[in-house]
C-alpha cells in the first residue's frame, strides 16, 4: 500500500498516525500539491491528498474513509470504538477535528491575500469558530491523560492531535487560551506516531 501526502496536511497526517499505531505497512508517497499533474490526481480526480492506493491499484479517500478502510483491514489493535454509543462519540470528534482543520485551512488562504483585499468578516467568524471547537477538545482531553503512553491511541485521540497540530503550525496564537489542551498536545509528542508524523 501507499499512501500519497503532505508532510503539512492534517488530513494526512491523522492517517499516518492511524497506520503506525496499528502498525500496518505502507509506503509514504510526498505528493507537491503545487505541481501541475502531481502524482495524486491519477488515483483521486480532486487532486486532494491523502489518497491510500492499494496493492491493486485501487483508491481509498478521503482520510476519514482512509481510516475506516484500515480498521476494516486490521481490526486489532482497534482505534474506533465498537460499542455504538462511543463510536458515535469518536466519529463526532473526528469531525470536529476535520471542521477545525477546513475552517483552519480557509483562514491561513484568506490570511495570504493582500491586506486591504481580506475578508475580516470571515476570517473573525473562523477564528471564531475554531476557538469553540478547541475549547471541546480541550474538554474532551481531560478524560485523556494517559493517552500518551496507551497501549494504543483512539481515533478521537489521533483526529485531536492532528487538528491541533496543524492549528500550532498555522496559527499558533489561537492556543494561547487553551493550556490545557497545549499541555496535553505536548505529552503526546513523546509518542512515537506523534512526533514522527510532526508537520515539517
Ligand atoms: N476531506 C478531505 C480533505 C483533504 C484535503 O483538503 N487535503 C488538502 C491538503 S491538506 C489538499 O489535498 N488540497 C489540495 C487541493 O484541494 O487541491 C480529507 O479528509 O481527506
Amino acid at each position: 500500500m501507499r499512501l500519497y501526502a503532505t508532510q503539512t496536511s492534517p488530513y494526512a497526517r491523522k492517517v499516518h498516525i492511524a497506520l503506525l499505531e496499528k502498525n500496518i505497512p505502507c509506503d509514504m508517497e510526498w505528493v507537491d500539491l503545487r505541481a501541475p499533474g502531481h502524482a495524486a490526481l491519477e488515483h483521486n480526480p480532486l487532486g486532494k491528498i491523502p489518497v491510500l492506493v492499494r496493492d491493486d491499484g485501487s483508491s481509498v479517500y478521503d482520510s476519514a474513509v482512509i481510516i475506516q478502510y484500515l480498521e476494516i483491514l486490521c481490526p486489532e489493535p482497534a482505534i474506533i470504538p465498537h460499542d455504538p454509543e462511543a463510536r458515535i462519540e469518536a466519529l463526532r470528534i473526528e469531525a470536529l477535528a476535520s471542521g477545525i482543520m477546513d475552517t483552519t485551512i480557509a483562514w491561513v488562504l484568506e490570511q495570504r491575500h493582500a491586506s486591504d483585499c481580506q475578508d475580516a468578516a470571515m476570517l473573525q467568524r473562523a477564528r471564531g469558530k475554531i476557538l469553540a471547537a478547541l475549547a471541546i477538545l480541550q474538554e474532551e482531553t481531560d478524560a485523556w491523560q494517559d493517552a500518551g503512553t496507551a497501549p494504543v491511541l483512539t481515533l478521537a485521540q489521533i483526529a485531536t492531535v492532528a487538528a491541533v497540530g496543524y492549528v500550532d503550525l498555522r496559527a499558533p496564537d489561537f492556543l494561547l487560551q487553551f493550556p490545557d489542551l497545549t499541555a496535553w498536545m505536548h505529552t503526546m509528542r513523546l509518542r512515537p506516531s506523534v512526533s514522527a508524523t510532526a508537520p515539517r
